[in-house]
C-alpha cells in the first residue's frame, strides 16, 4: 500500500488501526472509535460513533498529522488542526435536539462561524450520525429533516452546489447527534458521477430539501492529492436498483465508485491511479457480512483496508452504502513520471 513506502505525504495520514484505547500522541489530528462506550469526553480529538463494528477486530480511524498539532475545545466543539487541515466533531445529545432540522442548521451554522474564524473556511468532508435516523414518515422522517437543516445552513455559502464537500449520513442505534469534518484553507474540487443526478438536484420525492453533499472531493495538498469519496450506495440516476438485494447493491456501488473515480480522473488527468487509503462499509443488516466479505475484497482488492460497520442507511430500500479516501501522487511526482 501507499502507506508504507509513500514516495510523497501529504500533511496528515488516515489508517485503520487495532482500537487500543491507548491515549492519543501529539501528533493525532482525530481519533475516531466505532461501537465503543463513549469516552471521558476530555480530548477533543476523540471521538465516539454509536455504530457496533460488523467485521471480527475491533478498528479504529486514525487521522495523523506531520506538522504539530495543536487542539482544543470551542462552541462545545472539539477541534484540532496543523496549519493545513482542520479537524472538528460535535456531539449532541437527543435533549438538545427539540427539532432536529433546527438542530442541524444552528450546528452547521455555529460549525462554519468557527471555522472561518480559525482561517479553515472551506468544508472538505462532513460525517453524520443521526440517531434513528428512519423514524417519523414521509417528509416527518428524521433523516429529511436533517437534510433540510443542512440544507438551510449550506445554501447560506458561497459555492453552494459548486464547492460542496463530500459527506456520509447513517443512522445510529442510540439517539442523538454526532458529526465530525474536516476543513482547509482553501476549497477542494467538487466531483460528481455521471451515473448518477446530483444529490442536491434529487426530486422532491425523496423529501422537500434535498441531500447538500458533493459525490466526491479532490484536495490538492503541497504534496499529494486526496479524494474524499462520499457515502455511495446503489443510486443510479435519483432511484434506488436492487432493493432489499445486498449482494447486488454491493455490486452497484462498486460500480458507482468507479464512475466517480473516472470523472475525477477525467477532471485532473493524473499519471498515478487513486489508490484506497481504506473504505468503510455500512451494513443495514450485520448477518449480511458473510456474503459480502468476500464479494468486497473480489471488488475493492484484497490489499485494500476495510472496515465493517452495522448502521441504518438513510433510504429504507438501501441494504448498504460505502465511502472512501484515495490518494494520488502530486503534481510534481506526475512530471517526473511523465519526463
Ligand atoms: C445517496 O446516494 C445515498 O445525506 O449526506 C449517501 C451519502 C447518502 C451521504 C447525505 C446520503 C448522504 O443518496 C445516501
Amino acid at each position: 500500500m501507499a502507506r508504507d513506502s509513500p514516495a510523497y505525504r501529504c500533511s496528515y495520514e488516515m489508517t485503520y488501526e487495532a482500537d487500543s484505547g491507548a491515549r492519543l500522541d501529539r501528533n493525532v489530528l482525530a481519533r475516531i472509535r466505532y461501537g465503543s462506550a463513549p469516552s471521558s469526553g476530555c480530548d477533543p480529538r476523540e471521538v465516539t460513533v454509536a455504530l457496533p463494528q460488523a467485521g471480527v477486530a475491533p478498528l479504529a480511524e486514525v487521522w495523523r498529522s506531520h506538522l504539530p498539532v495543536r487542539y482544543g475545545w470551542a462552541d462545545g466543539f472539539g477541534l484540532a488542526h496543523n496549519g493545513e487541515v482542520l479537524f472538528g466533531q460535535l456531539h449532541l445529545d437527543e435533549s438538545q435536539i427539540a427539532d432536529l432540522a433546527h438542530a442541524t442548521a444552528s450546528a452547521y451554522v455555529r460549525a462554519d462561524m468557527i471555522l472561518r474564524r480559525m482561517g479553515y473556511p472551506s468544508w472538505l468532508r462532513v460525517w453524520n450520525f443521526v440517531g434513528h435516523i428512519n423514524h417519523g414518515e414521509g417528509d416527518a422522517e428524521r433523516y429529511r429533516q436533517f437534510c433540510r437543516g443542512r440544507y438551510h445552513a449550506l445554501a447560506l455559502k458561497p459555492g453552494f452546489e459548486t464547492q460542496l464537500p463530500a459527506a456520509t449520513a447513517i443512522g445510529t442505534g442510540g439517539a442523538g447527534m454526532t458529526l465530525y469534518f474536516l476543513a482547509a484553507r482553501d476549497p477542494g474540487e467538487q466531483v460528481e458521477n455521471p451515473r448518477q443526478v446530483s444529490a442536491f438536484r434529487y426530486p422532491a420525492a425523496y423529501g422537500p430539501k434535498s441531500p447538500s453533499f458533493s459525490r466526491a472531493n479532490l484536495k490538492h495538498w503541497a504534496d499529494g492529492i486526496h479524494l474524499f469519496v462520499s457515502g455511495t450506495a446503489s443510486v443510479v440516476g435519483h432511484r434506488t436498483l436492487h432493493a432489499g438485494d445486498a449482494l447486488a447493491q454491493l455490486d452497484e456501488t462498486w460500480r458507482n465508485f468507479e464512475a466517480v473515480l473516472q470523472q475525477a480522473t477525467a477532471q485532473r488527468p493524473m499519471a498515478a491511479p487513486f489508490r484506497a487509503a481504506g473504505l468503510k462499509i455500512f451494513l443495514r443488516c450485520r448477518e449480511h457480512l458473510g456474503a459480502l466479505l468476500p464479494r468486497a475484497r473480489q471488488l475493492f482488492g484484497a490489499e485494500v483496508p476495510l472496515l465493517w460497520l452495522a448502521g441504518d442507511i438513510c433510504r429504507r430500500d438501501l441494504m448498504l452504502e460505502i465511502e472512501g479516501l484515495f490518494t494520488a501522487a502530486p503534481l510534481a511526482a506526475q512530471r517526473q513520471v511523465a519526463a
